[in-house]
């Protein structure tokens, strides 16, 4: 799916199942929100365009990106949410939080995805400045967003 330089809009989409009757759970991380808020730009639209209604998208906020997960299993725990997408930023700085962060998002929501057995894509840019950041949240990158809920897609149709 997603390649450098490439604009990542490019999986196959011919072999997803009909999604019109799924109901996501997003969460986004308020930290760095004009990007997150791209990112979900990004992933609402794709959801639209294949076949989600929007009255089945629900989008939630955490403080930051540690929160993730919490909010993350908040939603896999409500029954009727199928597949749930986390967005968030997190940017290099002077000290390691990056890693702390970016390292217990990641595994939580893997802990997450297998507990409840659904769908929890990790919709979560890790750079090194804020510039390569907006690179991913609709720039000459991509938009992670839409790779996270495209990857949420596919999975509902494995
Ligand atoms: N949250 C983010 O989503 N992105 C960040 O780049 C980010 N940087 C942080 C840097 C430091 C030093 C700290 C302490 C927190 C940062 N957070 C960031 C917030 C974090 O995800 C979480 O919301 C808070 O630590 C509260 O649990």
């Amino acid at each position: 799916m997603a390649t450098s330089l490439k604009n990542l809009n490019d999986y196959n989409k011919e072999n997803f199942a009909d999604i019109s009757d799924k109901k996501f759970g997003i969460v986004v991380a308020e930290w760095h929100s004009d990007i997150t808020d791209a990112l979900c730009a990004g992933a609402i639209d794709t959801l639209l365009q294949h076949g989600a209604k929007r009255e089945n998208i629900f989008r939630n906020t955490v403080p930051g990106s540690f929160e993730l997960t919490l909010g993350a299993q908040f939603l896999a725990l409500q029954e009727e949410i199928d597949a749930v997408i986390c967005l968030g930023v997190v940017i290099k700085g002077d000290t390691k939080h990056d890693d702390y962060i970016n390292n217990a998002v990641a595994n939580g929501l893997t802990t997450v995805a297998l507990k409840f057995n659904k769908p929890v894509s990790f919709g979560l840019v890790t750079t090194n400045t804020l510039e390569q950041a907006l690179e991913r949240a609709g720039g000459k990158h991509g938009n992670k967003g839409v790779e996270a809920a495209a990857a949420a897609v596919h999975m509902l149709s494995f």
